[in-house]
């Protein structure tokens, strides 16, 4: 939470690999309002990781005996009573809500989200402010939840809302994944992690894990998934809270 210079001096590297012709296409396709030379910087970085790792390309998995002994945490973590109190009965009350734009909206158990079909997978989780960590991670995946709620028509991006606030301007943590990334193989809401129940630490009960993104991309402590035709209206709009509050719009993957 606080090298913003890291992502600021990748943007600028991206930008000096960039060509005009590039520019103008990324300025093009780049879903949101692009307002300066940061902005376009990162456009072109969107673009760039875009061109070099489609959401079709499917993140390396590890062995087990490759799992790191310590995994990192980063970011907030919910200090509400309610979070408190799920804590005290194991998140026995806890539910999952599927809403907007979805057919059948859910909400679900981590006793039912336990029995859905399950996937588990050893990964590398890449924080932009310079670590990287492999884990096990098992859950439910995202694909089979939206199939099961039933995309209505317009949906477009898939919003995870989360439990705890940002203590810098105390908004929410969110993030949000267009379909495609949303509907890839790997991509879990996770519920375990190194064969265990996920820790606190790690977002309990409910976290998300998109292999083909960077860290911040892995929303924890996940109490709401929304699905939307667009990002506008949401926060400050740009997809997540490290997108609203940074302007980082730094995709990542293996
Ligand atoms: N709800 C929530 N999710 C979050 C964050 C956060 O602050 N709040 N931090 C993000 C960042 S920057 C990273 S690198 C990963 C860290 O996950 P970990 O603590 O399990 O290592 O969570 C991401 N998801
Ligand atoms: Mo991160």
């Amino acid at each position: 939470m606080k090298k913003f210079i890291t992502r600021r001096t990748a943007i600028s590297g991206a930008l000096a690999v960039g060509g005009v012709g590039f520019a103008a296409v990324s300025a093009q396709k780049f879903p949101l309002a692009i307002r300066g030379p940061l902005d376009l910087g990162e456009a072109m970085a969107w673009n760039l990781q875009n061109s070099l790792i489609s959401p079709h390309t499917l993140a390396r998995e590890f062995s087990s005996t490759e799992i790191s002994k310590t995994f990192p945490v980063n970011g907030s973590v919910p200090k509400t009573d309610a979070y408190r109190r799920f804590l005290d009965i194991g998140f026995d009350s806890w539910r999952l809500k599927v809403d907007g734009l979805v057919k059948r909206p859910l909400e679900l158990s981590l006793a039912q989200l336990k029995s859905l079909p399950k996937r588990s997978q050893i990964t590398l989780h890449s924080c932009d402010e310079g670590w990287s960590a492999i884990g096990e991670w098992t859950g439910v995946p995202l694909w089979h939840l939206l199939s099961l709620a039933g995309l209505a028509p317009g949906a477009r991006y898939v919003v995870f809302h989360c439990m705890d606030k940002m203590s810098i301007d105390g908004q929410f943590y969110y993030e949000s994944l267009d379909l495609w990334h949303a509907m890839h193989p790997q991509t879990l809401l996770a519920y375990g992690m190194n064969g265990q129940p996920l820790p606190v630490k790690h977002g309990a009960p409910l976290r998300l894990r998109v292999e083909t993104q960077i860290g911040y991309k892995n929303a924890k402590y996940v109490e709401r998934i929304s699905v939307v035709d667009r990002l506008t209206g949401i926060g400050k709009g740009r997809g997540g809270w490290w997108e609203d509050f940074d302007n980082a719009v730094w995709f990542a993957g293996q």
